[in-house]
């Protein structure tokens, strides 16, 4: 595969979206193929699955339902989008991938890594992002940032802080873990600021 896949996480609100276009903005400049997409969802079989994930219904979603539904999108988001974009040398720009299983499902629910790297190695065999830019605040700067906004809170979004707080500390054990792949970035920074670091990852990897 000749493209780059890009990867941006970190908890609710931490400003993830504004980055990811800011970042395809700079590419797309720069004369580059860029497809910028997001999980759960990224395909239209993907984006129902989405929806039924993240609604607020009356039945409970049991831990290993919700970690199935994420994997079930994931499998269809990548044979279907994210593998033939690379393989056409584009750059991936994907809010969310398997990490944030990692970090949702495994430090906010308690699901096993091992359950995790399982249905990884089903879903997307040897399909690792190039980079995955973690954008990283403290649970109270992001949630308050989240929750200015206008549109009400899904399922998830609708979890207490200390839960958050499990999975923040979930993604700061993977970039101790992955170094080399995962770069943290202090997103408490006004908007320009936090661009200007995510860009020099870019850049180190061609952009
Ligand atoms: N989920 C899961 O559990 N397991 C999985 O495997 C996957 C996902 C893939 C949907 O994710 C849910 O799915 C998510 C995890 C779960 N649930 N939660 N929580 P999503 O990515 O679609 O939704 P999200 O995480 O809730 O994203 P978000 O709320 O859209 O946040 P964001 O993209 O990080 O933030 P933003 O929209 O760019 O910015 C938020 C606000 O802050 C906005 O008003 C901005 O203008 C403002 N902002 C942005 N940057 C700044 C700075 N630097 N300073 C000040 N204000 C800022």
């Amino acid at each position: 595969m000749t493209g780059r896949f890009v990867t941006v996480e970190g908890i609710e609100g931490v400003g993830k979206s504004t980055q990811l276009e800011r970042l395809r903005a700079r590419l797309v400049e720069g004369g580059h193929e860029v497809v910028t997409t997001r999980e759960p969802g990224g395909t239209p079989l993907a984006e129902r699955i989405r929806a039924l994930v993240l609604e607020r219904g009356e039945e409970g979603v049991p831990p290993a339902a919700e970690l199935l539904l994420m994997f079930a999108a994931r499998a269809v988001h990548t044979a279907n989008r994210i593998r033939p974009a690379l393989e056409r040398g584009a750059w991936v720009l994907c809010d969310r991938y398997t990490d944030a299983t990692y970090a949702y499902q495994g430090g906010g629910r308690g699901v096993g890594d091992a359950s995790i790297a399982a249905l990884a190695g089903l879903a997307h065999p040897g399909l690792q992002p190039d980079l995955t830019l973690l954008f990283d605040a403290p649970v109270g700067v992001a949630l308050a940032r989240a929750r200015g906004r206008a549109q009400a809170a899904d399922r998830i979004e609708s979890e207490t802080s200390i839960f958050f707080e499990r999975v923040r500390a979930k993604y700061l054990e993977i970039a101790r873990r992955d170094p080399d792949r995962v770069r943290v970035i202090d997103a408490t920074r006004d908007t320009d600021a936090v661009e200007a670091a995510a860009w020099r990852h870019l850049a180190e990897l061609g952009a």
